[in-house]
């Protein structure tokens, strides 16, 4: 049985691992700094699989030594969002948290892909790989499978049609500055643009940018998790499938899109290597504008954090 270890086991680690023992693809450890709870979790948890006929084994712990020999690391601990905070907010309680999560876990995991899902996402998951040392392909962020996900939920909710026949990509930084290419997406082969009016394609782009915000706003005692958990365990199953599925996921980039040193939400390959490859579209001038302002933005929480921490 592979292992996925989730650090965090708060609102989306603890649902992660539920999404993940549905599917029966790994063993699961949930880690977290509050004593009882992982354990309870991951007890109740247990409790569940003769129920829904799942043989997974799942472990709470406080210590990180129970991550031991994981293939996938999924970061989920730190702080989340409040109503009106923005996800930089969140940069410098989480700094610490993240960066101490992946570097001790590297150590029991010397060969682990890490999924990252902590906010600030970008810049969180730029550390981590800076603080790990790792290669790129194995250090990937998550955030556009969720944000495609409420842009094609909004879109299902619009036209009535079966959300597996709507394909969205929304690409970018996790941020408002985020890039929902409406140009790529489209209703069972058909361009988004001749489904829904213009005015209506608006609107569900703007709901798109503000998602998150959508959810913090009613929750009031947290951030989303359902779907932000829903999309770690669909990283996690292409990787171990090797699936070569390609998803919008957080990348630190290389030249692609024409950007260096800091992660992106750009198309990627995922297979048993992590990033396999990561895909460039091209892009009409509007499209190219809004990639730069986004890339703005998360350049500058790369910036605040390098002042934080030394990397
Ligand atoms: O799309 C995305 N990337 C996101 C990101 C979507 C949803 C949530 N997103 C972010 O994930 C959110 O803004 C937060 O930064 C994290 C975690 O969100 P979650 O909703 O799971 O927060 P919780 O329920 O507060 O859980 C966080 C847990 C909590 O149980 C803490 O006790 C624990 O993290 N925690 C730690 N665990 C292990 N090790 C350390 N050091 C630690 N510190 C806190």
């Amino acid at each position: 049985m592979n292992k996925i270890s989730i650090i965090g086991a708060g609102m989306t680690g603890a649902t992660t691992a539920h999404w993940l023992a549905e599917r029966e693809l790994a063993d699961i450890v949930l880690v977290d700094v509050v004593e009882g709870m992982p354990q309870g979790k991951a007890l109740d948890m247990t409790e569940a699989m003769p129920i829904i006929g799942k043989d997974v084994n799942i472990l709470g712990a406080n210590d990180y030594a129970a991550t031991k020999g994981s293939d996938i690391i999924i970061i989920t601990a730190g702080l989340p969002r409040k109503p009106g905070m923005s996800r930089d907010d969140l940069l410098s309680a989480n700094a610490e948290i993240v960066g101490t999560a992946a570097t001790e876990t590297l150590k029991h995991s010397p060969d682990a892909i890490y999924i990252i899902l902590t906010n600030p996402l970008d810049t969180m998951a730029y550390l981590a790989m800076k603080k790990m040392g790792l290669p790129r392909n194995r250090v990937i962020g998550q955030a556009g499978i969720l944000d495609s996900a409420r842009m094609r939920a909004f879109v299902a909710m619009e036209t009535g049609v079966s959300v597996e026949n709507i394909d969205c990509y929304v690409l970018g930084g996790h941020g408002d500055e985020m890039v929902p290419l409406t140009r790529h997406s489209n209703v069972a082969g058909v361009p988004l643009k001749d489904y829904v009016s213009p005015s209506k394609l608006d609107a569900i782009v703007e709901r798109t940018r503000k998602g998150g915000g959508e959810i913090v706003g009613l929750l009031k005692t947290g951030s989303a998790f359902y779907a932000p958990s829903a999309a770690c365990a669909q990283m996690a199953e292409a990787i171990l499938k090797n699936k070569n599925l390609i998803v919008p996921c957080a990348a630190h980039m290389e030249g692609e899109y024409g950007l260096t040193d800091m992660f992106f939400g750009v198309p990627v390959m995922l297979g048993r290597n992590g990033i396999e490859k990561i895909i460039e579209y091209s892009l009409d001038d509007g499209e190219k504008a809004m990639f730069d302002k986004s890339a703005e933005a998360v350049k500058e929480t790369h910036e605040a954090l390098k002042k934080l921490v030394q990397l």
